[in-house]
This record gives C-alpha cells, structure tokens and sequence, in this order.
C-alpha cells in the first residue's frame, strides 16, 4: 500500500465534507486488493498527467493509476483519550495510517456550531494533539508495566534489550505527559528501532489542512496564519482546502465543468491534489510505471528502493524470484515517442538488484518463482 491517510480534527472543521468531496469519484476497488473497504475509508487516484502520456504512446486495454487511502477519524474531542465521544474507537484506526491529515477550522460561519462557541485555531489544535499525546502516553505506560515486569521475570536473553528500553520509554512519559508529541524528540535510528512497534500516533508525520472560506482563497485569512505559525514551529506543512468549494466542485459531472469552476473560483490545483502531493512529498514515495498492451498502471514505491523491493510492490513473487528488470525513463519515451526508438537509442537498460529505482521509470522484471 502507498499513501495511507488518516483525516483528523475537532467536530464540525469539515472533515467528512473534505473526505467526501476527496471520495466522490472512488477508485475501482476491485484493482486493489489490499484496501479495507469501510464505509468511512475511501480509495482515491493519485492524479499522474505522465500515466495519460504515456497511454497516448503506449495503447492498452486498462489504464490503473497508483491511489491513496483516506479515513475519515472521527471521535476525536477534549477528553476523547479518557473515553469521551467515541473514546478509544478512533485509536485503532489512526495507528495504522502512514500521514496525518489535521484539520483545523479556518472558516466562519455562525450556522455551524463550533464545539467550544469561538473559531481558534491554536486551540483547537492544542486540544487535538494533546488528546492524540495522551493516548500514545497510554500506550508507552502500558508498555513500560510489561517491560518492567519481564525484568523481574528475569528472561536473560531479552533483559539487554529490555534495558536499553526502559530509559527511553521514561524519555517518552515525560514527553508525552506534557501534551508534546514524540515527534519532538530526537531519536537515533536504533532508538526508532526499540519503538517502532509501538505504532505511536504522534510519531507519524502530520500536516495541517486549513478549511477555508472562499472569500480568503486568494488573500488567506488570520486562522491560517495562526496555523502556519504553528506548522512552522513543528516542521510541519500546511495545505489550504476551501472543503465546502470542493464539495460543490466533486458534485460536477465531467472534467471540464470541474477545470472551468475552478479557473473561476481561482483555484490552480484541487485540494484534494495537492492533499495528495504533500502527503507524497512527506512519506518520501515515488512512482514507477508498468506499460503493455493488457494494463498501463503506476505503482507507488518508496524513494531508496531498489529494483527486487519495488517488484515486490506488485507482488512479492516479483521480490523474491527477482531476476532483472528492464528499465527506462518515461521522459525518453515523451522525447522519442514510441518503445522501439527508445531501444533504438540505447535507453533501455538491464538492471540488477542493486538499481536505485527513479521516480518516472516504465519497468519490466524479470522474475523466476
Ligand atoms: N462555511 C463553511 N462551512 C463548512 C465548510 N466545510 C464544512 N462546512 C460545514 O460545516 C459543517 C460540519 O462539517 P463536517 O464535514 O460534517 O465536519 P466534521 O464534524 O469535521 O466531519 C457542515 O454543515 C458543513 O457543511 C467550509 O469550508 N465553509
Ligand atoms: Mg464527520
């Protein structure tokens, strides 16, 4: 699976408008196989213009584009970490999403109830991620009573590592118990390591999605300068949705009327696209490319991937039968304009197991199971 996105937020910022209008046009599920299907996870395209050229020059009977799985998390209010709203339901579905959407309130609108009467967006954002700290806190609590109690068990062979544990498991209490994120902490790779399993939520990276009135598409507005102030201090990025806008726009039926409304509402991009590229972007993935006469598709890697894990992106008979692979790069295809000039030109290579896959590269493995 690529992007995995989960949508987070105080009651009544816009999530569900934003995840609806995100999913109006779902991906053909069935060409998925490894997506959960639940009413509140919808499968989305990843808008690729490179997949369309290269249809143009190599015809096929199906054209798949890679997609992004996004959740609508909801549950999520003042307390919700001690089983307030839907309590701890929203848990098991944020521990298992790669990027955190966070959506925060940028808009006024007097018919639509803000759960504490007034529209503050570094409030509303305190209060979210402290809840999503206390119950990563929970979590490493937990941890640490079992950690704690295998050192008394005294199981030799794991004390070691039990023992490296146990400070930074107190590092985290600490931290968490602020309200912080254990994004804040630096940890070494080995340290990543110890935790790893613990699926900290405030671990995964997270942007912040500012809802929009139309009126500050162009100008913004002082919520969300408040936001990126706060983005800015974390590190984190900042995408800006009009949802209601988006809403109106995934209503519309063809492509042109959805290019037309958007020229005139001034938008250049979708939000959902460009939710989509910075969520890309912040997972560090990439894509690669299957071209023949049965299905163009764009598959979805992570950049430093060699050749035999990126087969493996297809299936993991390509990883482990991996032999070679056949590559070039789709720019020589737009340049050349067919297969057979880009072999002509010497730009198709055999690559091994030690290639560093490109983003834009059209692959053909060779494997053997
Ligand atoms: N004015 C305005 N209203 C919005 C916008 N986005 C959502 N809403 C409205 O806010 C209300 C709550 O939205 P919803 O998506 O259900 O919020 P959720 O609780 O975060 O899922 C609905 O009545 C939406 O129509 C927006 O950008 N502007
Ligand atoms: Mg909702």
């Amino acid at each position: 699976m690529g992007l995995n996105c989960g949508i987070v937020g105080l009651p009544n910022v816009g999530k569900s408008t934003i995840f609806s209008a995100m999913t109006s046009a779902p991906a053909e599920a069935a060409n998925y196989p490894f997506c959960t299907i639940e009413p509140n996870v919808g499968i989305v395209s990843v808008p690729d213009e490179r997949l369309n050229k290269i249809t143009d020059l190599i015809p096929t009977k199906k054209v798949i584009p890679a997609v992004v799985e996004f959740v609508d998390i909801a549950g999520l209010v003042k307390g919700a970490s001690g089983g307030e709203g839907l309590g701890n339901r929203f848990l098991s579905h944020i521990r298992n999403v790669g990027v955190i959407a966070h959506v925060v309130r940028c808009f006024e609108d007097e018919d639509v109830v803000h759960v504490d009467n007034r529209i503050d967006p570094a409030s509303d954002i305190e209060t979210i991620n402290i809840e999503l700290a206390l119950a990563d806190l929970e979590t490493v609590e937990k941890r640490k009573e079992k950690t704690v109690k295998s050192l008394r068990a005294g199981n030799k062979e794991a004390v070691k590592k039990l023992n490296a544990a146990v400070p930074l498991l107190d590092m985290l209490i600490d931290t968490l118990s602020e309200g912080k994120s254990a994004r804040s902490i630096d940890f070494t790779p080995e340290q990543l390591e110890l935790i790893y399993d613990l699926h900290l939520i405030t671990l995964k990276k997270q942007l912040y999605v500012c809802n929009i009135d139309e009126a500050a598409i162009d100008c913004g507005n002082t919520y969300v300068d408040t936001v990126k102030k706060i983005a800015a201090e974390e590190g984190a990025e900042v995408v800006t949705i009009c949802g209601k806008l988006e809403a109106e726009i995934a209503a519309l039926e063809s492509e042109e009327e959805k290019k037309e409304f958007m020229e005139a509402s001034g938008l250049s991009e979708s939000g959902m696209d460009t939710l989509i590229h910075a969520g890309y972007r912040m997972l560090g993935l990439r894509t690669f490319f299957t071209a023949g006469e049965d299905e163009n598709r764009a598959w979805t890697f992570h950049n430093g991937d060699r050749a035999p894990q990126a087969a493996g992106v297809i299936h993991t008979d390509f990883e482990k039968g991996f032999i070679k692979a056949e590559v070039y790069h789709c720019n020589d295809l737009f340049e050349l304009g067919s297969e057979q000039k880009v072999k002509e030109a010497g730009k198709l290579r055999i690559e091994g197991k030690e290639y560093l896959v490109q983003d834009g590269d059209i692959m053909h493995f060779r494997f053997n199971v």
